[in-house]
């Protein structure tokens, strides 16, 4: 019984009355409330009006975020999509909200967690900022109309690739036979071997003018 004690107040020769309903406790639904009136006339004639009562739960469920495994991905690239879901049991799921954020922020930015999708099933993918390698802590939170929220915790390692070490423009050289260029700088760098560390070769391919 979601209304179990309808109150009606009405005083003889009012032309207004009053009714109170209060659900019973933890109770939530729909219930059809009919208030009829009788006079005291000859068969007691009586007129009825119906009208509809919606209890809303007073218990908010809390939105459920589906589990994302820890994952290991190259550094400077955007990792695959990951997928998950949402569910809530009052709240429509396309209203359901994802916020994400990263535990080290120099490793992945909040601003490159992309989630999208608006059904259960939504998506994210994780780009990590350039050259950065290490663990970060992924946390993503649902939202739902209430304000009620979950949060689900992944880990994520970017690990390092190695990359190609580069050498900076050389421009092209004139010389006048039989004599000798000045020293010819330029330079080289590599983001994880030093410089000393490096080797820089020469090789030379030819072509002669005549003879
Ligand atoms: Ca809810
Ligand atoms: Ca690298
Ligand atoms: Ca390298």
């Amino acid at each position: 019984m979601l209304l179990p004690n309808p109150t009606v107040t009405y005083s003889n020769p009012d032309t207004t009355a009053t009714l109170t309903l209060r659900p019973a406790n933890n109770s939530g639904g729909v219930s059809l409330v009919t208030v009829t009136a009788t006079d005291d006339g000859p068969g007691n004639a009586a007129f009825s009006q119906s009208f509809l009562v919606f209890i809303k739960s007073s218990v908010n469920t809390l939105p459920t975020v589906s589990i994302i495994a820890a994952q290991t991905l190259p550094e400077d690239a955007t990792s695959p999509t990951l997928s998950f879901n949402v569910r809530d049991a009052e709240t429509p799921v396309a209203a359901v909200t994802v916020l994400a954020r990263s535990s080290n922020q120099q490793l992945l930015p909040n601003a490159n967690i992309v989630v999208t999708g608006t059904t259960t099933n939504r998506n994210l993918t994780l780009t990590p900022a350039l050259n950065q390698t290490g663990t970060a802590a992924v946390t993503l939170t649902a939202v739902d109309g209430a304000f009620g929220s979950s949060n689900m915790t992944f880990n994520v390692t970017f690990t390092n690739v190695n990359d190609t070490p580069s050498i900076s423009t050389i421009a092209n050289q004139t010389i006048s036979e039989d004599t000798s260029t000045g020293l010819i700088n330029f330079t080289v760098d590599d983001v994880e071997t030093r410089p000393g560390n490096l080797t820089v070769l020469g090789k030379f391919g030819e072509s002669n003018f005549g003879a």
